[in-house]
């Protein structure tokens, strides 16, 4: 057995120090210089390995580096002494903080955690023939070779998961492709877990996608995306347009190829590949039979019998003769709407997995020499993170808004925003917004599925251009904390283009008057009995979600306190219906929960201020008062808390032992937005946050922090920083700054 415990040493690694992150209005990009080029360009690095074990990422290394923090092997320099008041804590974590920020004036981070994506940027590259370059295939090896299982080696759907099919086969061929060989120890280690689970037989659907593309699976063993069903009705429950926004991207170019059954030619490789992924002869497998053969390792969703039954139906309709040259039409439809997709994102696309799959698409329809083709290609860098551990694929092009739009009004809500050696950094987090700002809507909007965007704020970047709801939420709340309780008032964003963000969020209220993610829910719930992806929970349709809805409670609210004189009636009754979704959908235990972080304490904290925003606390309201002991209920002996991803899997709360700095702060927002009038328990709380703050003013890397689909993990890095401070300096306020001696 192979020992993992020196892993990173054994494996190869590029020069730390001559990676570079470029920013561009939001646009991050890694680039390896050249030693000459790395020393003209800050950000550098002294200790390679150093990273690792300080658990820290790479660009927060690049920058203490930078700064004089660190010089040279686990040595910190400009050490202050441990804080004694909460205050002085928050100040001292904004001081490292605020190194992080990029000249643009937004926050840059990793945004790593699904094990999927990789697999499908290299599979395509490698089909279209895509040189990957020498830096990013080291640091690819070596990110998978760190993120391997080390009991099995084998690799999950997210870093923090259990083995799977999914991961293991997929990520098996990543390093196949970049070059690792067969026999190489990691190689057979990870093979042995892959066929004890089933071998890839046995792999999800997006799975069987991939390999099938790769003609290392075969078509026949994948239930049938007919393309036709772009060409349906849309009144018809089940038009892909109905599908959440993510669904319905990623199966638009699936369908496309597997309405052509496209697939490379086998060579001596692929060859290789078909005898290492299975554990019986290729020629000998029953392909109709594995389309249901799928993991227990694996399956978050088992097939309900309306799937079952879909499926049958359409496996049928391929075997029909194709009437009326039905396939060809739907694949130019298809096709199209890739084309609307590219264009209106700059060929950023929604998120990594159809980006990856237009590649392969507009490879085949327009050919490599085709100007759509370059365009595409430039976009890949976007995606890319290189970290201490090595390159990943990030979860979308980057976090940029939301993690800038929580930064600043964690900043000002601290009572940090006035304090002059912030002013700088505030004025470039707004000059940031006010550039993130969508400012048009998306071309042939109608035609193409999309909901208006002009005035929204989206997840990453404008250039992206998507509206997320509670990001134009956080996007404006931000800009109007901004603009109006700095004391030198900056004014960027015209009241004009504010009204703009509101008339978005007056669009996207659902009829129970929550909000969902990135549009009004278009679809039934019973779009979810045939949720075809087996390892993904509720992807079908949007859902009103008590995180967005909160956030766009209190937007809105904020807006109509300065601008009572826009839209007030509309505001307000947007706002009571909201207010009504924040109650029915409290649990009984007094929790929200939570889709996208961690979880019962994450949600619970939007909830608790935005019911705040409507002048309901501990003391007049039963809703808070059951909230804040849900929390309560939940505070560790050593006064954290800490909430483990399982619970966003479970829907029941599931706890950690260790506290987490994260889910600590999340709770004692919830319970000081509720006026909490137990001060020690919030007291221990702090105390907790301040005992594990570093030397330097950070904090350190605890478990993985953000959720979705109910089974991915997936990393918000700036959450330790942004929380933590943010609870820190509140508590401050509100507590009249008491000191907490050590
Ligand atoms: C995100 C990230 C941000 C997140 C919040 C704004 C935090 C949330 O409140 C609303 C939903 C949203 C925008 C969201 C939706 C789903 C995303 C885009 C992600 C979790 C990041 C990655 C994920 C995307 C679906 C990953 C690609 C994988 C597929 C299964 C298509």
């Amino acid at each position: 057995m192979l020992s993992y415990s020196e892993k990173d040493i054994s494996i190869e690694a590029t020069d730390l120090s001559r990676w570079r992150l470029k920013i561009d209005h939001g646009r991050q990009t890694w680039h390896y210089l050249e030693i000459e080029e790395a020393k003209n360009w800050p950000q550098s690095i002294i200790e390679k390995y150093w990273a690792k074990q300080s658990g820290r990422t790479l660009i927060e290394i690049l920058i203490m580096v930078e700064h004089g923090i660190l010089i040279g092997y686990r040595r910190e320099s400009k050490k202050f002494d441990k804080p004694k008041t909460a205050l002085e804590s928050a100040r001292k974590g904004f001081e490292f903080f605020k190194l992080l920020q990029t000249e643009d004036g937004h926050w840059a981070g990793e945004y790593g955690g699904p094990m999927f994506l990789l697999p499908g940027l290299i599979i395509s590259m490698y089909i279209t023939h895509i040189t990957i370059p020498d830096s990013w295939r080291i640091e690819i090896i070596r990110y998978l070779f760190n993120k391997a299982n080390p009991v099995d080696g084998g690799w999950g759907i997210h870093v923090e998961g259990h083995s799977t099919v999914f991961g293991t086969a997929l990520n098996y061929v990543v390093l196949r492709i970049l070059g690792i060989e067969a026999d190489h120890p990691y190689m057979v280690k990870a093979r042995a877990t892959l066929h004890k689970l089933g071998s890839a037989i046995a792999i999800p659907s997006w799975g069987k996608f991939w390999l099938s593309c790769l003609n290392a699976y075969n078509w026949e063993g994948m239930n049938p995306v007919p393309p036709e069903l772009w060409l349906l009705p849309y009144a018809i429950p089940v038009h892909p347009g109905r599908f959440w926004v993510h669904t319905r991207a990623v199966y638009l170019p699936m369908g496309y190829m597997y309405g052509r059954r496209l697939s490379i030619d086998v060579n001596p490789f692929i060859e290789s590949l078909r005898q290492e992924l299975y554990d019986q002869p290729y020629d000998t497998i029953d392909w109709a039979r594995a389309r249901n053969n799928v993991s227990e390792a694996d399956l978050y969703l088992p097939q309900t019998k309306a799937l079952k039954f879909l499926n049958l139906g359409m496996t049928v309709y391929e075997k029909l003769p194709n009437f009326f040259g039905l396939r060809q039409i739907s694949l130019d439809e298809c096709y199209k709407l890739m084309q609307y997709e590219d264009k209106n994102t700059d060929y950023l696309d929604i998120a990594p997995v159809n980006k990856v799959m237009h590649i392969l698409c507009t490879y085949y329809e327009e050919g490599p020499n085709s100007e759509a083709f370059k365009l595409a290609k430039e976009r890949l860098i976007d995606y890319m993170w290189m970290s201490s551990e090595g390159m990943m694929m990030n979860g979308t092009n980057g976090s940029q808004l939301w993690d800038t739009a929580l930064a600043a009004q964690a900043i000002i809500d601290a009572g940090l925003g006035n304090n002059v050696e912030n002013h700088d950094s505030m004025l470039k987090a707004l000059e940031f917004l006010d550039d993130a700002q969508i400012k048009r809507n998306p071309t042939d909007m109608e035609y193409c599925y999309r909901h208006p965007s002009k005035g929204a704020w989206g997840f990453s970047t404008r250039d992206q251009g998507y509206t997320v709801a509670d990001c134009t939420a956080e996007g404006l709340k931000a800009v109007l904390y901004l603009q109006n309780k700095l004391n030198f008032k900056p004014t960027l964003v015209s009241k004009e283009r504010l009204c703009q963000a509101v008339d978005i969020l007056l669009t996207m209220q659902n009829d129970d008057g929550g909000f969902a993610s990135y549009e009004k829910i278009r679809g039934s719930e019973f779009l979810e009995w045939i949720n075809p992806s087996e390892v993904f929970g509720k992807i079908m349709i949007e859902y009103s979600y008590p995180e967005c809805t909160t956030a766009v409670l209190t937007g809105l609210s904020l807006f109509k306190k300065y601008y009572p004189d826009y839209r007030v009636d509309e505001i307000e009754k947007v706002c009571q219906k909201a207010a009504k979704f924040v109650h029915t959908s409290q649990k009984e235990d007094g929790s929200w929960y939570g889709s996208w972080a961690i979880c019962f304490t994450y949600a619970s904290m939007f909830a608790l201020e935005s019911l705040a925003y409507l002048g309901e606390t501990y003391e007049n309201s039963e809703s808070v008062r059951k909230g804040c002991e849900f929390l309560i209920s939940k505070q560790n002996d050593d006064g954290g808390w800490g909430e483990s991803y399982k619970s966003c899997e479970t829907g029941v709360y599931s706890g950690l032992d260790q506290s987490q700095v994260v889910n600590t702060a999340y709770a004692l927002l919830g319970l000081m937005s509720a006026k909490y009038p137990d001060e020690k328990v919030l007291r221990r709380g702090i105390e907790l946050i301040m005992s594990r703050q570093l030397s330097t003013g950070e904090w350190k890397q605890e478990a993985i922090e953000g959720v979705f689909n109910k089974n991915v993990a997936i990393s918000y890095p700036n959450y330790k920083f942004v929380f933590t401070i943010w609870a820190l300096g509140k508590y401050a306020k509100i507590h009249n700054n008491p000191t907490i001696q050590f």
